[in-house]
């Protein structure tokens, strides 16, 4: 053992100060993610090369460990290493009165990394701006004639009217911290192609701004099993009542944000900085902080606490402004914690009818994983649920064999008709054995109403992908008004469903606008 060292000073480029990693905190999943994230980082910066000191606080200072402790931590770094296909190269241990640290150094490997996985919806008034960002990230190119949106907004009703009606899915792939650009997103095969090469993939959930389509909105937000949500303000428009209401409902379902003004090349910088300012006003006000990412080294100061700080980017599709650091803000995004331990569970999103395929179902992994060919039940199907097989599984138009929790998938099944199967049913292992649920009781909050709500009100409720007005009765409360919270029982008008307790939901009716909890089943 080494009795000197010279340690560096501070952390800087590829230098992380790490005084001690424990198994039993940092290896726990979302803990686990951010740690992978800030060697992504420190790996990038180094080219291939970072070096952790470990025993040594955040500001230099050496804190020494025992020898117990250093080596959980050299294996907390080692799982780390892993995630990120990287590999500790060498350690160099030193002492000093009596207690340990050292300096390790961290390489990549080469070959083939695991694959990470993030889902973003976009959120944001009409026409601020949201197809058009996705569309030019996915280019690399200006939207110089204001023609990018055409590549999410495919349907012959939204090219007519320039708005965007339905949810739609986006692919973005980095290959080794390099964004993999496309020549025309609308293409499958470059789709496909950039699924498979790319080692890390954000999956798009571009939704609607305009107000008649809010409930599509919603099953954005709540039905894709998102992990963050990319909230537009347009530097002209400023915030907007959409854009208020957006953030509410991102905020209700507990999701990190991040913001895009967009714009910037329409107006003033003064305008821009009014802007700014609004959206940090309105940030505060709901309890996050409002971080303006100016430069790269920002990035690395807020990737562990996204669950609090919302990054704000000044963007412009016409001239690219803001992009090179939202880029990089993406690729560092670090993964969210996914149920893949648990037994298969989709939400059904979408149902096509593919020539040659047959019926085929989409949606986002919810829990587990699934190999292609497996047996499954599908449902509730008149309260039941019926057997299928999977016959095949496509991520972004690339074939898989094998799918885990947090994939936007489609998946090709037999045993049941297309026309019985519905938005808002479940495709699940049987192991679940799933129940159909006509009634239960959820805690409420209520965020907005005009008067009061009492036994007998009738809002839609959206939970995963499902959609359905339920009767409301208070359990514990005679009314309840706009900020009230209080214990009460649904019952679906028209059909069941699979819900269970823990569910997170949203209901809404007319300006009316709740959120939930399922506290207990009642069938
Ligand atoms: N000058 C300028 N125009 C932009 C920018 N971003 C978007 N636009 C234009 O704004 C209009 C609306 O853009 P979209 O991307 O369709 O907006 P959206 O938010 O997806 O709209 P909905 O989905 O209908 O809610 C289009 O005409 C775009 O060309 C920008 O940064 N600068
Ligand atoms: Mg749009």
């Amino acid at each position: 053992m080494k009795k000197k060292i010279s340690i560096p000073r501070k952390e800087n480029k590829n230098i992380e100060f790490k005084e001690r990693l424990l198994s039993s905190l940092h290896l726990k999943e979302n803990k686990k993610q951010h740690l992978a994230s800030q060697m992504r980082y420190r790996l990038e910066i180094g080219k291939g090369k970072a070096v952790y000191i470990l025993g040594v606080d955040d500001k230099g200072k050496v804190k020494g460990l025992s020898e117990f402790e250093f080596e959980e931590s050299l294996n907390v770094l080692k799982v780390i290493a892993r995630e990120n296909n990287a590999k500790i190269e060498k350690v160099e241990k030193f002492q000093e009165n009596g207690k340990v640290f050292g300096r390790i150094l961290i390489t990549k490997v080469l070959g083939k990394p695991k694959k990470q996985h993030v889902i973003i919806a976009t959120a944001g008034h009409v026409n601020h701006g949201k197809s058009t960002l996705i569309a030019c990230l996915m280019t690399g190119k200006p939207d110089k004639n204001g023609k990018a949106w055409l590549y999410l907004d495919v349907l012959p009703h939204e090219i007519e009217r320039g708005l965007s009606a339905d949810l739609h899915y986006a692919l973005l792939g980095f290959k080794n911290n390099k964004l993999l650009h496309f020549k025309n997103p609308l293409d499958k095969k470059e789709r496909a192609r950039i699924a498979e090469e790319a080692d890390k993939i954000i999956s798009f959930v571009d939704t609607v701004g305009h107000s008649a389509w809010l409930y599509t909105a919603i099953r954005g937000f709540v039905g894709q099993s998102i992990d963050y949500g990319l909230l537009v303000v347009a530097a002209n428009d400023g915030v907007m009542p959409t854009t208020k209401e957006h953030l509410g409902l991102l905020l209700a379902m507990n999701l990190p944000i991040i913001i895009c003004i967009t714009k910037t090349d329409k107006v003033s910088k003064k305008r821009v900085e009014e802007v700014e300012n609004e959206i940090e006003n309105l940030l505060k006000n709901v309890g996050r902080v409002p971080f303006p990412v100016k430069a790269e080294s920002d990035i690395e100061v807020i990737l562990d606490k996204l669950e609090i700080i919302v990054p704000i980017l000044k963007t412009s599709s016409v001239t690219l402004e803001g992009y090179e650091l939202l880029k990089k803000l993406l690729n560092y995004l670090p993964q969210k914690e996914k149920e893949v331990e648990k037994p298969f569970l989709m939400f059904i999103d979408r149902i096509y009818n593919v020539s040659g395929v047959g019926t085929v179902v989409s949606g986002t992994i919810k829990q587990g994983k699934l190999k292609a060919g497996s047996e499954l039940l599908l449902g509730p199907i008149g309260g039941e649920f019926k057997k299928v097989k999977a016959k095949s599984i496509q991520m972004h138009y690339l074939p898989l064999e094998e799918a885990n929790a947090g994939l936007v998938v489609g998946i090709a099944i037999r045993g049941v008709k297309h026309e019985e199967i519905k938005r808002g049913m479940i495709l699940c292992d049987a192991s679940i054995k799933p129940k159909a649920v006509k009634s239960f009781e959820a805690e409420v909050l209520v965020l907005n109403h005009p008067t009061r709500i009492a036994s007998g009100y009738e809002p839609v409720i959206h939970c995963n992908t499902i959609a359905e007005a339920a009767k409301i009765e208070c359990l514990n409360k005679k009314y309840l008004k706009a900020g009230d919270s209080g214990l009460v029982r649904f019952a679906f008008k028209y059909s069941s469903h699979f819900i269970q307790e823990g569910d997170k939901f949203i209901f809404r009716e007319g300006k009316t606008k709740g959120i939930g909890t399922v506290t207990k089943i009642i069938r």
